[in-house]
């Protein structure tokens, strides 16, 4: 069958959706330039139908008037529309100026969460920073699953060896801070959560949730804990303690595999469940019966998202998750965490098996605070500060790509005003929101139907080895750019070279040599020693991302190799399975997949033994005040699907969750408003009580704050809810990544008349 199939005027195209991590797959209906309807993909053999309300509403976001068709000019506050030679000349006039006169790093780069959702922000936009040459990179990452990306990296060798819940086979999940009924599954892509956590329990399986929240994930659970936010590393601490004390340690195959088993022991032993309970909420004897249980179930597995990431002891609770899976046995084991083997674009399956470089952190720091850089980049919450101050080095202009830092980063206020200060701004984006009104350009991307689509970064952390392209539902209006081409005229924009009147073309060129060269001259590739010349022929007339792609499926674990494995894989042979392809459940992948220098797991790897100290400091301190959490919603995505009618039905959703005994305490009542405070700043909510939150506990979820002046988000603005971004702050971050701490803020609340 054909990707898409003609039905007189009517065609079905069969893609993945591109905007959460779950990678649906959705049969859109369209005539001539029309979506007649979205569903999900019955014979998706991944997501098998499901889809949810953001799925559908791909049809209304691509019909949005809202969204941007036209590059834009903005001088004082009114905005012109703009050739993209205008608007790339101005780019380049003002970037080129400051880098000449202040160097690279006066230039900083923001990157949002949906460059990992783009074959443009997967494919193109690091070549760009790496044009760029400033030490000023940002991105969503920070404020979000970095310490789970360094634990990972420290563990098993790169930031993408995450261990991901085999939650298909699973007989014992424990879900900590995380809420994949809502949020449809992160650091866990497979669609369709509900059932596949019904299923479960369907076969007998035991589903456990920690969070301070009796969310719906914790509601379909058969046993539910709430937990002081912040103290799951207490939590976690005191299950290692108990396996090892109980004798309840089983490594499996991994035996020979592992180092540091006795350091982890040792850094255990002070914190025995008794000692930790009244900390975390849960107690003695429940967290003994769940380290029991994990150790006793046939296969079990433990994971971690949000909750465990955006708070004090992010890296240390990513650490210790794996750690836990490895002392019962349950990494790289089925039913337990495994490693995906996906089938382009993986660093755990390029170079040499079992062994690489590990993971380095700190290589350059801010100049300001002098955080560590991670994986390239540095903490967006030191972001502000390499703006507001001034000296060599000060960032002076800024480039966002699919990014709404105001809405999402901590000290949003502050952050506005900063970046109402600056000398230039260029945002690449899909609407006039919160953050790109900032800029003096803006160049709008195409409908996320106006694209192809291939999830890199996901088929990398999925529940099976999935694999699934799809072409763009709609072909390019007349004058318009892709996403890529966006990215490589930014590229050449601040690029030293002359590149004349058709840099895409060139600079595609040239990035398609340099993949192919770094192959032919590696001695651990398969194509060493290949000439390029004829790689690059057998990638025929193809260009852009479908070439790229087409290169790394056919280098990639499952490839062709271009003749090496004849039956392999490639782009040609990945579109005659429109339904996208299945390659099956996860394999146990120790030791091949290890990318660390000793070719070990490192079960202890020495920065988190140091920060066991940190949680040693702080057994003894207790505070009662009343902390804050975040939250998801199912019809939101971050903050950016506010505009779209369908989504926005229903009542508030910003509503300040509450136990009802703290309410009565604090005297505020139901449905009232109040101030929730911090030092960095107020903001006036609605009450809501609950008595699924636990005592001390207060929810807010984020990505809310619109009506905003001169931006163009009409629906949007008429539901603006409120930034709780104004609430949190930049000062204190995670220890080891910077990460910013978005859980577990303490705050004040006091009720307004
Ligand atoms: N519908 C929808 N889906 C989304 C998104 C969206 O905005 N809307 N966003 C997407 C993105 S970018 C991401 S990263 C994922 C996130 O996916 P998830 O992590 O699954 O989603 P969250 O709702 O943030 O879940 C975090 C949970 O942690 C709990 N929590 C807070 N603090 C603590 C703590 O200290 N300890 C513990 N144990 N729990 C704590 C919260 O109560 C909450 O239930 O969702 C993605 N999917
Ligand atoms: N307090 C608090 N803050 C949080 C969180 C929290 O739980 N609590 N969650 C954090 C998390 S997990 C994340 S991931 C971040 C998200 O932080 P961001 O990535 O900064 O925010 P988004 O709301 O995802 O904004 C995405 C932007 O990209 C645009 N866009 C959409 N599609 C495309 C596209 O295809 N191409 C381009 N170029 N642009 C596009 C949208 O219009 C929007 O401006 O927020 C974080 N902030
Ligand atoms: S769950 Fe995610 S991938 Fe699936 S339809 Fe909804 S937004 Fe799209
Ligand atoms: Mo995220």
């Amino acid at each position: 069958m054909q990707p898409s199939e003609s039905l007189g005027e009517e065609k079905i195209h069969y893609i993945t959706c591109p905007l959460c991590e779950a990678t649906c797959g959705l049969e859109v209906h369209t005539a001539g330039r029309e979506v007649v309807s979205i569903r999900g993909d019955v014979e998706d053999p991944f997501s098998k139908g499901y889809l949810c309300p953001k799925g559908y509403s791909l049809k209304e976001l691509d019909a949005d008037t809202d969204r941007l068709r036209q590059p834009m000019i903005r001088t004082g506050d009114k905005w012109r529309e703009v050739t993209w030679d205008e608007a790339f000349a101005e780019i380049e006039k003002h970037l080129r100026n400051l880098i000449d006169t202040h160097g690279a790093d006066a230039v900083g780069v923001y990157l949002g969460n949906p460059n990992v959702h783009t074959l443009a922000g997967q494919l193109y936009v690091p070549n760009f920073l790496r044009a760029l040459g400033s030490k000023n990179r940002f991105s969503a990452s920070t404020v979000d699953q970095m310490p789970k990306q360094v634990s990972a990296g420290l563990m098993f060798g790169t930031g993408f060896s995450i261990p991901i819940p085999d939650v298909d086979r699973t007989d014992y999940f424990l879900v900590i801070g995380a809420n994949p009924m809502v949020s449809n599954g992160s650091l866990m892509t497979g669609p369709n959560m509900r059932d596949r956590l019904r299923q479960l329990r369907q076969r007998g399986g035991k589903l456990v949730v920690v969070d301070p929240v009796r969310t719906r994930t914790a509601k379909e659970a058969d046993e539910h804990y709430f937990i002081r936010p912040g103290m799951d590393a207490f939590f976690l601490m005191a299950l290692v303690h108990t396996l090892f004390e109980e004798n309840l340690v089983s490594f499996g195959h991994l035996q020979p595999h592992l180092r540091g088993l006795e350091e982890i022991q040792v850094a255990s032993a002070d914190f025995a469940p008794e000692q930790v309970a009244s900390l975390c909420g849960i107690s003695a004897a429940d967290i003994r019966k769940i380290a029991r249980e994990i150790s006793n179930a046939p296969t079990a597995a433990v994971y971690g998202r949000m909750g465990t990431c955006t708070q004090r002891f992010g890296t240390v609770n990513g650490w210790l998750i794996d750690v836990i899976n490895i002392l019962t046995g349950n990494l790289d084991n089925p039913g337990g965490v495994m490693f995906p083997k996906a089938a382009a674009g993986g660093r755990n399956t390029t170079g040499q098996p079992g062994h690489g470089r590990g993971l380095k952190l700190g290589r350059f720091k801010s100049r300001v605070r002098g955080l560590p850089e991670v994986l390239g980049e540095l903490p967006v919450a030191c972001m502000i500060e390499e703006m507001e101050e001034p000296g060599a080095g000060q960032i002076r202009a800024i480039v966002t790509i699919g990014g709404n830092p105001v809405l999402s980063t901590p000290n949003g206020n502050r952050l506005d005003a900063a970046l109402s200060k600056l000398d230039f701004m260029v945002s690449v984006d899909c609407y006039l929101n919160e953050t790109t009104r900032h800029a003096h350009v803006l160049l709008p991307v195409p409908s996320h139907l106006q694209r192809s689509h291939y999830d890199i970064s996901f088929y990398q952390l999925a529940v099976r080895n999935i694999a699934h392209y799809s072409d763009p539902v709609f072909d390019l209006d007349a004058g318009q750019l892709a996403e890529w081409e966006i990215i490589l005229r930014l590229t050449a924009a601040v690029s030293t070279q002359q590149l004349g009147e058709h840099p895409i073309g060139i600079l595609d060129d040239f990035l398609m040599q340099q993949m192919i060269q770094q192959e032919i001259t590696s001695e651990s590739s398969p194509l060493s020693g290949r000439d390029s010349e004829e790689i690059l022929r057998a990638l025929g007339s193809q260009r852009g991302p479908r070439r790229m792609l087409d290169f790394l499926l056919r280098m990639g674990p499952y490839g062709d190799c271009f003749g090496g494995n004849p039956d392999g894989l490639s782009l040609d042979k990945l579109k005659m399975y429109p339904h996208g392809l299945d390659l099956g459940p996860l394999q146990p992948r120790i030791p091949e997949v290890l990318r660390t220098a000793s070719g070990k797991i490192e079960v202890a790897p020495s920065e988190l033994l140091k920060d066991v100290e940190r949680m040693r400091g702080d057994l003894s301190c207790k505070t009662d005040s009343i902390v804050l959490v975040g939250r998801r919603d199912l019809r939101s995505n971050n903050s950016w699907m506010h505009n779209l009618s369908a989504l926005m039905k229903g009542g508030a959703r910003c509503e300040l969750l509450i136990h009802p005994e703290d309410a009565t305490l604090l005297g505020v009542a139901n449905h009232s408003a109040a101030l929730v405070v911090t030092e960095t700043g107020k903001i006036e909510v609605g009450i809501e009580y609950t008595e699924d939150i636990m005592p001390g506990v207060v929810s807010l979820p984020h990505g809310w704050g619109h009506n905003q002046s001169h931006t163009k988000l009409q629906i949007a603005n008429q539901h603006p809810g409120i930034n709780v971004n104004r609430l949190t702050n930049v000062v204190e971050t995670e220890a080891i990544t910077g990460n910013a701490i978005l859980n577990g803020v303490a705050v004040r609340i006091e009720a307004l008349d």
